[in-house]
């Protein structure tokens, strides 16, 4: 199936100079490079939250599912346990993913579930009209915050990679290149990957400028050092004018949820979990 032939016949309401409309090329391109190994694409599985990100699925000629507002993690991860032969990705915002959801996503890191988290992190609620998420900086002006915010944002990758995410990457909507080999390298991932995406929202909160001054590709990082990653993941705080680094931070090989629990349904439970740690058994 072509790049092409990935689209449908919806009507995109996405905004003039939304980042999504990056999201989505770079989707389409990377599920192109994904095929054979991950068995093609009828066994790509979109699921989506709710928010402007989620109309993703709308517009992706693959199976998808529209779940809950922060429920994307646990819908995906209940369908890779289902089946775990499926590719999942998951489509988030930072108000679906990092607000309502961010326990079902913690937990997701912690399982280390083989799903790929692409959350659509423009660092306001677009959909509803520009109130103030867990990643606005502070001082945000906003619907709800009109005298601006009085409390500091999360740092999204610091706490995921404390939580346990085996590949963790930051992408950016106005960085194509970068942001279809992360997807894709994502995807690849065996584990739980979550692709951060600084996803500008042009109408609500337009911060191309600013980025497009103060993004840089990581070089010279080891992805295999998780203090190193901490290191950057910390550089910026998603308040100040700090460097912004992108491309992939963290990446380690650890036995799955979906594989290890199917490994516990043999009837030697132990003798099944250690030879699938041992990574002689196959799920
Ligand atoms: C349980 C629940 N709470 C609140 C809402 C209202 N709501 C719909 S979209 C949205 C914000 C979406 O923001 P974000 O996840 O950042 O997505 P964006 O629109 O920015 O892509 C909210 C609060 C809802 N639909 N369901
Ligand atoms: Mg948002």
């Amino acid at each position: 199936m072509s790049e092409r032939d990935l689209g449908t016949a919806a009507a995109n309401t996405w905004c003039p100079g939304c980042g999504n409309f990056a999201v989505l090329n770079a989707l389409k391109a990377a599920l192109g490079t994904i095929g054979g190994e991950r068995g093609g694409l009828e066994k790509i599985v979109l699921v989506s939250g709710i928010g402007c990100h989620a109309k993703i699925a709308d517009y992706v000629n693959v199976n998808s599912f529209y779940s809950i507002h922060g429920r994307v993690a646990p819908v995906a991860q209940g369908i890779k346990c289902a089946d775990p032969s499926l590719t999942v990705l998951g489509f988030a915002g930072d108000g679906d993913a990092y607000g309502e959801g961010l326990e079902h996503l913690l937990f997701a890191a912690k399982r280390n579930t083989d799903i790929t988290m692409v959350i659509h992190d423009n660092r306001v609620y677009g959909l509803t009209t520009g109130q103030y998420t867990p990643t606005s900086p502070l001082g945000f002006r906003g619907r709800s915050t009109p005298g601006g915010t009085v409390e500091p944002p999360l740092n999204p990758l610091a706490l995921l990679l404390a939580a346990g995410a085996s590949f963790l990457a930051r992408g950016y909507s106005n960085r194509m290149e970068l942001l279809k080999e992360t997807i894709a390298a994502a995807v690849a991932h065996r584990g739980f990957a979550l692709v951060e995406v600084l996803q500008v929202c042009a109408t609500f909160f337009n911060r191309y400028a600013d980025y497009n001054k103060r993004v840089y590709e990581l070089e010279g990082h080891d992805p295999s050092d998780f203090e190193a990653a901490m290191r950057r993941a910390r550089e910026w705080d998603y308040t100040g004018d700090a460097p912004i680094a992108l491309g992939v931070f963290y990446r380690a090989e650890r036995p799955s949820f979906e594989r290890a629990a199917r490994a516990e349904a043999a009837p030697d439970r132990a003798a099944a979990v250690r030879a699938f740690l041992d990574g002689r058994a196959e799920a």
